[in-house]
């Protein structure tokens, strides 16, 4: 890869900003496994807050947040109800069923958003099936092209849940980028769950970590299964110091990304040989269908733009705080140039 290749594989590829770097040479540190880093109880707090929830856990990714919470939410041997195409199961190497012994049942999920009736579908009460233990969304959902669950559905599904007894987790990745779609504060998107991964490390550029929101009681026992999994970091201040930063300094510039995303979409639209669902660019990703996605990939790889393939046909552009100004048209133009040329070989 070349130094200026212009990488849209994902958010996750930003580097630390320079404050990030400031704050993390200059973090005051402790011994978190005995919770004595005073930077990560202020990450913590911080997220709590800002998400509406009694407590926080710093975990060092998105998938240990979500495992974490299965595993404390649901017991052994039960159902995890969960958006077809979700991250929880798709992307994380069936760790529920590793870690905590839990199955996924999948519910229909068009644009990344279940029916409440097809998530009371799914709840079991037979006494020949696996129970439901936990019910899950994902928002913005990745998969289905970063698009929002809108709050009433979100609503809607949590009053189902918890007349069912079931708790509730989000799998919030890229919440902050769903409050940002929907123009609302953090707070508002998580209010239906009883708890939340929200990650640091996607749109808002720190280097690394989630943050998993919850009760005090439910973070308790979050803190356990962190250790279990040998999550229990050190003097990991130097680390919840860019999360900080990114807290308070990143959410803004969301809606940035969201409009280089909805430009590049537009332009790509336009292009011979790929197709786009428009109505499905909501926030920082945009999916393409291209034909042959790996060769699609490699052709604007070697002009200088990552993407990552998804699937045989498609590819998928996630827009970032490391953008320069006129990357989306360098990227739009390199596009139309390996469209062309493609197109040319199959005529
Ligand atoms: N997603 C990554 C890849 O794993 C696909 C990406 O580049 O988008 N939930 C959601 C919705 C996610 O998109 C991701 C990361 C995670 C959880 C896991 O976060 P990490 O990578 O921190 O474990």
């Amino acid at each position: 890869m070349c130094a200026t290749a212009i990488d849209l594989r994902s958010d996750t590829v930003t580097r630390p900003t320079d404050a990030m770097r400031r704050a993390m040479a200059t973090a005051e540190v402790g011994d978190d496994v005995y919770a004595e880093d005073p930077t990560v109880a202020r990450l913590e707090a911080l997220v709590a807050e800002r998400a509406g929830f009694e407590a926080g856990l710093f975990v060092p990714s998105g998938t240990m947040g979500n495992q974490v919470a299965l595993a404390v939410h649901a017991q052994r041997g039960s159902e995890v109800i969960v958006p077809e195409a979700a991250h929880v199961y798709e992307y994380e190497l069936g760790a529920m069923a590793v870690i905590a012994g839990l199955v996924p049942r999948f519910v229909p999920a068009p644009g990344g958003v279940p029916r409440p009736d097809d998530v009371r579908a799914a709840v079991t009460r037979s006494i020949h099936v696996a129970p439901s233990g936990v019910v899950v969304l994902e928002n913005t959902h990745n998969r289905a092209g970063g698009t929002v669950v809108p709050l009433d559905v979100a609503r809607a599904i949590g009053d189902i849940a918890r007349a069912e007894g079931l708790p509730y987790h989000l799998d919030g990745a890229r919440a902050w980028n769903a409050a940002a779609a929907l123009g609302v504060p953090l707070a508002e998107v998580c209010a239906p769950f009883d708890s939340a991964s929200l990650c640091l490390s996607k749109g808002l550029g720190a280097p690394v970590g989630s943050v998993l929101v919850g009760s005090r009681a439910f973070v308790g026992r979050a803190h356990r299964y962190r250790k279990m999994l040998g999550g229990g970091m050190r003097q990991v201040g130097v680390l919840a110091a860019a999360g900080i930063v990114a807290v308070e300094t990143m959410v803004e510039r969301l809606t940035q990304d969201h409009a280089r995303a909805r430009r590049l979409a537009e332009g790509l639209a336009r292009l011979p040989g790929v197709t786009i669902d428009l109505a499905r660019v909501q926030t920082n990703m945009v999916y393409a269908h291209v034909g042959d996605a790996t060769v699609f990939s490699d052709a604007l790889r070697a002009d200088g733009v990552l993407v990552n393939a998804i699937g045989s046909a498609s590819v998928r552009f996630v827009t970032h705080a490391d953008l320069r100004e006129g990357d989306v048209e360098r990227a739009l133009a390199a596009v139309e140039r390996v469209a062309s040329a493609l197109a040319a070989v199959r005529a």
